[in-house]
């Protein structure tokens, strides 16, 4: 059976806000992605995903729509929307949005309605539920970004649900009204052209309608557990697909916020006709000790392969699809995260490239990300913008941490870590804007940025593009079994990924060690030839029975 176009495909996630800016406002916009596409065709990506373009507050750059029939004017104009679309289109690169229907901002005029009396049509848009007989809050949930998930609203007497920020009320998808606008909208965006969306939170849509607390005695919740992957919510999606996606040949991914495997597997499975792919983020949790992301903790090794085997193995089992990536405008940079953004910086980002570029799935590339972009290490709290990071300073603050600690925490865990402009080349500002940016520019830039890595043969760029290839070139890379070998060793991710008669072997050293690596002896390759299809030393061993792997080094075997 032919398989969909988006199991072979790349995609690159733009953040518009950092990625070029045409005007001088400091702010990128859609004329700046449409200067860059020729870049991106170079690169090879097949896909664009573009962060919320909608009009919005920015209070969370974009994911607090306000509009979503119009283009936020910081960005530019529907005309400049319907270029880039044609101008992709025309280099046979397609686009995905991405779309916010869990909750809206409280500025769009449903809430305005919503909020104006009880009485009002659209009030049941939103989630509305009276105080406690004291006063207090209808339940323990907790938003995302600190504090109670609900907000009390004087003029009506009543609390409304934010799992967000308080200027972002969650839609009520219980209410058949709201899902009818949501199914009109996301048609007019395929009308228009867009070849598929990214969907926000998308697991958070069915709430438990008891609203319980999360009151568990055994483990006591943090207030986030009964409303991830609720009860409605793959009758929700089914109903999405039926309406919306099955209509146009679509690549659709959901961002599951603290998801389980099963779900996944629900969410993806074609023969369920919910969703195309999943991202997960189990992989990216692996630093946050006893769950908690707000730590400066190492990442733990032995847990980020285990993980990352469990969700190929399994999912690939149960008929899901992955979408893989290290990077997005939510993570820190994933060279600063797992690996070494100091003398190792290339070789260290060309290996996180292999380790998930070889797995079974869709990777996702994060602007910056194919050059080896770092985080940028703010030292005062001036330097951040996101709401999630102002919000967790005062929480800290509050419960008596000191600025310095905080700040340490948050050179490593901020979100504003990958929102830094795309280092374009050695001008001012990185040659991203002929203004003040929005948010500074990374110190590097003048030795980190695209005008070098293109003159470069060996730069982090050209080893994306040759992933991406060899993605198109390598039936075994979308189709082939995985298994993990030397599950336990300290510094070592191998994995095979083996077809009828031919296999990948997939060796990473994660570690700044020189280290040996030998096939396990129940794992002979003999009768096989051994062709090296890709390294980040350039001159890695040719032959797979013992190799001494150096700092980083990564190399990928292909045996038939
Ligand atoms: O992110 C969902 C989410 O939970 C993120 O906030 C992220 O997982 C968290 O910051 C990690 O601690 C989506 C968008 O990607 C994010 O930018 C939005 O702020 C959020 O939803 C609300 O729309």
């Amino acid at each position: 059976m032919k398989q969909p176009w988006w199991k072979k495909a790349t995609v690159y996630q733009i953040y518009p806000k950092s990625f070029y800016d045409t005007t001088g406002t400091g702010v990128g916009d859609l004329n700046g992605i449409i200067e860059k596409l020729d870049y991106l065709k170079n690169l090879g990506v097949d896909v664009l995903w573009l962060t919320p373009i909608y009009r919005s507050p920015q209070r969370d750059n974009g994911y607090d729509i306000s509009d979503y029939y119009s283009i936020h004017e910081e960005f530019g104009t529907m005309e400049n929307f319907d270029k880039l679309l044609a101008e992709a289109h025309e280099r046979n690169i397609k686009i995905i949005m991405d779309i916010v229907v869990n909750h809206t901002s409280t500025e769009h005029e449903w809430f305005k309605q919503a909020s104006s009396s009880k009485s009002n049509p659209y009030r049941d848009f939103y989630i509305w539920k009276d105080p406690l007989p004291d006063g207090s809050e209808p339940n323990n949930w907790v938003s995302k970004f600190g504090g109670s998930a609900w907000k009390y609203d004087e003029k009506t007497g009543q609390y409304y649900l934010h799992l967000f920020d308080v200027t972002q009320a969650d839609l009520n998808w219980e209410n058949d009204k709201v899902r009818i606008k949501v199914y009109e909208m996301m048609n007019f965006w395929f009308v228009k052209g867009v070849d598929g969306f990214r969907l926000d939170v998308i697991n958070l849509i069915s709430k438990d309608q008891r609203f319980p607390d999360d009151d568990d005695p055994i483990s006591p919740g943090d207030g986030r557990r009964f409303y991830t992957d609720g009860p409605r919510v793959h009758e929700f999606l089914h109903e999405v697909n039926q309406e919306v996606f099955s209509k146009h040949d679509a690549m659709t991914v959901g961002e599951m916020s603290s998801t389980t495997i099963e779900d996944c597997i629900q969410y993806s499975n074609p023969d369920r006709q919910e969703l195309s792919m999943t991202f997960n983020f189990h992989h990216l949790k692996v630093d946050y000790p006893n769950g908690n992301k707000w730590t400066a903790a190492e990442f733990d090794f032995q847990a980020l392969k285990k993980i990352l085997s469990k969700w190929q193995s399994e999912m690939h089992r149960g008929g899901g699809w992955n979408a893989l990536f290290w990077c997005n405008h939510d993570q820190p940079r994933i060279v600063s995260r797992y690996g070494n953004d100091g003398v190792y910086r290339t070789e260290s980002a060309k290996m996180l490239a292999t380790t998930i570029h070889m797995m079974q799935g869709t990777p996702f590339i994060y602007q910056g990300e194919e050059i080896g972009m770092t985080n940028p290490k703010f030292e005062r709290m001036e330097d951040y913008r996101d709401v999630e990071t102002l919000n967790i300073y005062s929480t800290l603050r509050e419960q008596g941490m000191s600025e310095a600690e905080i700040i340490k925490i948050l050179k490593q865990k901020s979100r504003d870590n990958s929102r830094t402009p795309v280092q374009w080349n050695s001008q001012p500002h990185a040659g991203f804007t002929s203004g003040t940016p929005w948010i500074n520019v990374t110190s590097n830039y003048q030795e980190i940025n695209v005008e070098n890595a293109v003159n470069d043969p060996n730069s982090v760029f050209y080893h994306y593009q040759k992933l991406i290839q060899l993605r198109k070139q390598y039936i075994i890379i979308t189709d082939g079994d995985y298994q993990l070998i030397l599950k336990d060793h300290p510094s070592i991710f191998a994995y095979f990924r083996s077809g009828k008669d031919e296999k990948l072997l997939v060796v990473n050293n994660f570690f700044d060690k020189n280290i040996s690596f030998t096939l396990p002896s129940d794992m002979d390759m003999f009768g096989y030839t051994v062709k090296k299809l890709i390294s980040n030393y350039p001159d890695s061993s040719e032959t797979i029975q013992s190799i001494q792997l150096r700092p980083y080094e990564s190399i990928v075997y292909y045996l038939k």
